[in-house]
C-alpha cells in the first residue's frame, strides 16, 4: 500500500476521532488521540495481513506455530508505525492537529503477557517471522492481568495488580467462531476399543487475534490469544437443588483460567491452576490447528507435511499427549501412528538448566486434572523404552511419582534446542546426557536473537539515522550490513557522531529520572545499567557489593579522581522470592546514603525506577555506557538484553556465561570486559567447602564492604536487617558472588580506563555496534526454519 500524503493521514486521524471514538477535536484526550491513531494505522495493516493469509492458504504452504505462555509484547502502536513506514508521518500529522507524538504514544498501556527473556524472546520471534515471510501463527493466553506492577515502599517491593485490558485494545479481533471447548478431570471410558475421556468440567477458549506486521508491511502473521469463557453460566440441576455456590462453579472456572500471568520465571510451585492454564493455551491451539489443515482438505495423517509446533520451553509440554490423544481418540489412528506424527510435527525449546526450574508434576494431579493424558504419558513412556530397550530406567518421563516435562518434551519432538552455543553444550552433557545418547542428532543450538526493528531502529533514532547516514539504509533486515561501519570506525568525525547520538539519549534519560524520581544525574558520568529480573544467579547482589567497595574508596580519598558513575538497577522479583526482595531493599537502602553523602559530591548516583518493563528497557538501553551481564558462569541460558545493549553501543562487563560468550566473540576480546570464574571453574570451585570464606579473606575490600552491611551502616533502623545476606554469603554462596569479588572489582577499574580515553572507548562501542549483526532474530529464525521447522520463506 502506498503512503499516505500528510493531509490524508491527518483526515484519517480525523475520521476515526470522530466515527470510531465519537469525539469532538476539542475535547479529545490523549487516550482518545491514541485510540484513533492506533485505528488509523490499523486500517494500514489489514490488506497486507489477509494478503499473507490468503497466500498461505492458496499455496498450502507449510505452516509454524508458537506455543507459548508468554508474549511480553510491549507497546504495540509504534512498533506497527515503525514497521509500515508511517511513524515520521504519525508525528507529523497530530503535529498537525496541536498533538504531541510523544504523549501518545506513552498513553499506551504495556502488554505485558510475560515475566522476561522467555517471553520477549516470543514477541522478537514472532515479529522476525512476519518479517521473514515465515508463515507463522502465535498462540498465547490472554491474561487479563500482565506481569504485576512494582512499587517500593521504604525501599520494599510491593506488588500491585496490573490492568492494561480494563481500556479496549484496539489491535485485537475477537473471534467468536472460533472457539473450542476444553475438558478438566473426570473420567476416561472404553467404546469399542476406543478410550473417550470424559471430562467433569469445561471451559470455552475464544480467540483474540493480534495482527503481526513485519518490516516495511510486506508480510503480516497472527498472534492468537485464548480466554477463557463458562460453557454453561449455572449449573442448573445444582441451581433448583439450592446448591447456589456449587451452581456456579462452571463460571468461576473460566473466570479464573485466563485471569492472570503467573508471576514466577525460576521456581516451578505444581499449582493445579498453571496446570490448567498450560492445557487450556496447548489444547485450544492443537484443536485450532487440526481443524485449520481439514478445512483446507489435507489428510490428517499428512499432519507433520504441513505443521510445525515449536514448544516455548515445557510451559505447552502436554502438547505431545494432546496430539496422541486428539489423533487417536477423535480420529481413530493408532497409537504408533499418532506418536510418530506428533514427534514429526513437534520441537522442544529449553531456556534453563536451573533444577528448580525444570517442570514437574505430580502423577496423582497429571491424573486427577488429565486422567487420559496420563494414561497416554505412560503409553509413552513405554513406548520410548520398547524402542530402546537399553535405556536406563532412571531417564525416563516418570520419576518418583511424578511426571517430568523436559524428558517429556525431549521424547516427544524431532528437535530439542537450547538458546545459546555454551548452554546447548550443557543441555547435552548435563541435563539430557543419556537420552542424547540414545538421541545423538537430536539436541542442536539456535543462538537466541533480537529484532533490530523494535531495539535499534525504533527506540534509537539517532544512532539509527547515523548508522543509515554512513551505510546506507537496509540494515533493518539485513543487520550483517553494519560490518560496513568497520570503515567508519577509523574515522574520528563518525566516533565523535557516535558519542553525540548516545549523548543525546543520556540527556533523554537524565530528564526522564529528574522528572519521575526526583534525582539529578550528570548525562557526562558513565551510565552502568543492570537490568533484568531480580535472581541470585544474575548476581544483583554483586553489582551492589561492588558499588559500596567504590562508595568506601571515595570516602578514603575525598579529593581522589574517580570517574563518576551513575548505578542504574530495573526489576521485579518473584513476590515469594524472599533472597531476591532482599537484595532490592538493599539496592534502595544504599541509594539513599549514597545518593544523599556530601562526601560523594556527584561522583557516584545509584538509581532504581520502580515497574521495570518493555517501555522502560526502551528508554535505558539507548543511553547505557556500561551493560552489566555478570551471571555465575553456567546459569543464564542466553540472555538477550545483552544482545540490546552491545547494539546499541554499550560495552560489557560480563562472564563466560549464555550468549555473553558469542557476543564477545563477534565483537573481539579487546571489546569486552570479561571477568570471573568459568563454567567449568564455577564447578570445580564448589568442591572446595570453603570457598567462599577463602575468597573474603583475601580480599580487604569484601570484607571492609560486608562489615558496614553487617554493622547497619545502610539499615540504621534496623541495624540486623541484611543479617541473612551477609551470612549466607561467608557461609554458603552457592552463586559465588566472593570468589568473583576481586575479578569483577578489576575488570571495572579497567572500564574506568577506558572510560577516560573517549578515542578509545567511542571506537570500542562503535565496534559493538558494527559487529552485533548476527544477533538479530531474523537470524534465528532462519536457523529455526531451515534446522527444525524444514520451511521456507513466502516472500
Ligand atoms: C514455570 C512453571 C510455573 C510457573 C512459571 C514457570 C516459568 C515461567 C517463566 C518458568 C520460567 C519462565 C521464564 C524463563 C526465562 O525467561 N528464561 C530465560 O529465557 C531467555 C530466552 O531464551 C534466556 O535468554 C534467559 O537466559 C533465560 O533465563
Amino acid at each position: 500500500m502506498q503512503a499516505p500524503s500528510r493531509e490524508d493521514f491527518r483526515n484519517e486521524i480525523l475520521k476515526h476521532l470522530q466515527y470510531s471514538m465519537a469525539k469532538d477535536p476539542a475535547h479529545a484526550s490523549i487516550y482518545d488521540w491514541r485510540m484513533a491513531l492506533s485505528h488509523a494505522l490499523r486500517d494500514r495493516i489489514v490488506d497486507p495481513w489477509f494478503a499473507a493469509t490468503r497466500q498461505t492458504y492458496d499455496q498450502k504452504r507449510k505452516r509454524v506455530y508458537y506455543l507459548s505462555m508468554e508474549f511480553l509484547i510491549g507497546r504495540i502502536m509504534e512498533d506497527a508505525a515503525i514497521n509500515l513506514g508511517l511513524r515520521d508521518l504519525c508525528q507529523e500529522a497530530l503535529e498537525d492537529l496541536g498533538v504531541d507524538y510523544d504523549a501518545v504514544v506513552e498513553n499506551e498501556p504495556d502488554a505485558a503477557l510475560g515475566n522476561g527473556g522467555l517471553g520477549r524472546l516470543a514477541a522478537c520471534y514472532m515479529e522476525s517471522m512476519a518479517t521473514l515471510g515465515c508463515a507463522g501463527h502465535g498462540y498465547g493466553i490472554r491474561y487479563e492481568h500482565g506481569l504485576f506492577r512494582q512499587r517500593f515502599e521504604g525501599g520494599r517491593q510491593v506488588e500491585t495488580p496490573e490492568d492494561w485490558l480494563t481500556q479496549p485494545h484496539p489491535w485485537e479481533f475477537v473471534r467468536p467462531e472460533s472457539s473450542y471447548e476444553i475438558g478438566f478431570k473426570g473420567h476416561v471410558e472404553k467404546h469399542a476399543g476406543r478410550s473417550v475421556w470424559v471430562p467433569a468440567e469445561t471451559v470455552i477458549a475464544e480467540a483474540h487475534d493480534l495482527p503481526v506486521i513485519g518490516w516495511q508491511g510486506r508480510w503480516a502473521n497472527t498472534l492468537r490469544l485464548w480466554s477463557a469463557r463458562p460453557t454453561t453460566l449455572f449449573d442448573l440441576g445444582r441451581f433448583n437443588h439450592g446448591d447456589y455456590a456449587a451452581a456456579a462453579e462452571p463460571e468461576a472456572l473460566a473466570r479464573t483460567l485466563s485471569r492472570v500471568l503467573y508471576p514466577d520465571d525460576t521456581t516451578y510451585q505444581g499449582k493445579e491452576l498453571r496446570l490448567k492454564q498450560e492445557y487450556f493455551l496447548t489444547s485450544a491451539a492443537l484443536q485450532d490447528i487440526l481443524r485449520r489443515h481439514l478445512d483446507a482438505g489435507l489428510s490428517i495423517t499428512d499432519l507433520a507435511d504441513h505443521v510445525a509446533i515449536q514448544m516455548n520451553d515445557t510451559h505447552p509440554a502436554i502438547a505431545g499427549p494432546e496430539l496422541v490423544r486428539l489423533l487417536c481418540d477423535c480420529y481413530g489412528l493408532t497409537f504408533d501412528a499418532a506418536i510418530e506424527i506428533a514427534v514429526n510435527c513437534l520441537g522442544y525449546t529449553n531456556h534453563t538448566l536451573l533444577p528448580e526450574a525444570l517442570e514437574k508434576w505430580a502423577s496423582y494431579l497429571m491424573g486427577a486434572v488429565l486422567p487420559r493424558h496420563m494414561q497416554i504419558i505412560e503409553e509413552i513412556d513405554a513406548w520410548h523404552l520398547k524402542r530402546h530397550p537399553d535405556r536406563p530406567n532412571h531417564i525416563g518421563i516418570l520419576k518418583h511419582q511424578e511426571v517430568r516435562m523436559g524428558e517429556l518434551a525431549f521424547i516427544t519432538s524431532h528437535k530439542v534446542n537450547g538458546v545459546s552455543a555454551l548452554h546447548t553444550d550443557l543441555i547435552k552433557a548435563n541435563l539430557f546426557p543419556e537420552l542424547n545418547k540414545l538421541h545423538p542428532d537430536r539436541i542442536i543450538n539456535q543462538t537466541n536473537g533480537v529484532t533490530p526493528r523494535r531495539w535499534l531502529r525504533m527506540t534509537n533514532p539517532a544512532l539509527s539515522t547515523l548508522i543509515t547516514d554512513t551505510i546506507g539504509s537496509g540494515w533493518e533486515a539485513d543487520l550483517d550490513r553494519l560490518f560496513g561501519l568497520e570503515p567508519a570506525l577509523k574515522d574520528p568525525v563518525f566516533l565523535q557522531k557516535f558519542a553525540a547520538a548516545k549523548r543525546s539519549n543520556k540527556v533523554a534519560l537524565s530528564n526522564w529520572v529528574a522528572q519521575t524520581q526526583g534525582i539529578q544525574i550528570d548525562p557526562d558520568a558513565m551510565f552502568d545499567v543492570q537490568i533484568k529480573r531480580i535472581h541470585e544467579y544474575k548476581r544483583q547482589f554483586l553489582n551492589i557489593l561492588q558499588t559500596i567497595a567504590q562508595w568506601h574508596e571515595i570516602r578514603k580519598n575525598p579529593t581522589g579522581e574517580f570517574v563518576p558513575r551513575v548505578k542504574i538497577f530495573g526489576g521485579k522479583a518473584a513476590p515469594g522470592y524472599q533472597t531476591a526482595k532482599e537484595i532490592i531493599r538493599l539496592i534502595n537502602d544504599v541509594a539513599q546514603v549514597v545518593n544523599n553523602d556530601p562526601y560523594v559530591d556527584g561522583r557516584l548516583k545509584i538509581i532504581y525506577p520502580p515497574n521495570y518493563n518493555v517501555s522502560m528497557a526502551e528508554r535505558l538501553i539507548p543511553a547505557a555506557d556500561l551493560s552489566e551481564q555478570i551471571s555465575t558462569a553456567g546459569k543464564e541460558a542466553s540472555g538477550t538484553g545483552n544482545m540490546k545493549f552491545a547494539l546499541n553501543g554499550a560495552l560489557t562487563i560480563g562472564t563466560l556465561d549464555g550468549a555473553n560468550v558469542e557476543i564477545r566473540e563477534e565483537v573481539g576480546a579487546e571489546n569486552f570486559f570479561l571477568f570471573g570464574l568459568t563454567a567449568d571453574e564455577v564447578m570445580e570451585r564448589r568442591h572446595n567447602p570453603d570457598h567462599a570464606r577463602d575468597a573474603i579473606m583475601q580480599s580487604q575490600s569484601l570484607q571492609d564492604v560486608l562489615q558496614m552491611i553487617a554493622e547497619g551502616r545502610f539499615s540504621p533502623d534496623e541495624p540486623g536487617r541484611y543479617h541473612g545476606l551477609v551470612h549466607n554469603i561467608w557461609h554458603s554462596d552457592y552463586f559465588l558472588c566472593a570468589s568473583d569479588f576481586e575479578s569483577y572489582a578489576q575488570a571495572q577499574r579497567e572500564v574506568d580506563a577506558a572510560f577516560t580515553t573517549p578515542d578509545r572507548w567511542w571506537h570500542m562501542a562503535a565496534s559493538n555496534t558494527a559487529r552485533m549483526g548476527f544477533f538479530s532474530s531474523d537470524r534465528s529464525i532462519k536457523g529455526y526454519m531451515a534446522d527444525i521447522w524444514n520451511t521456507s520463506s513466502a516472500l
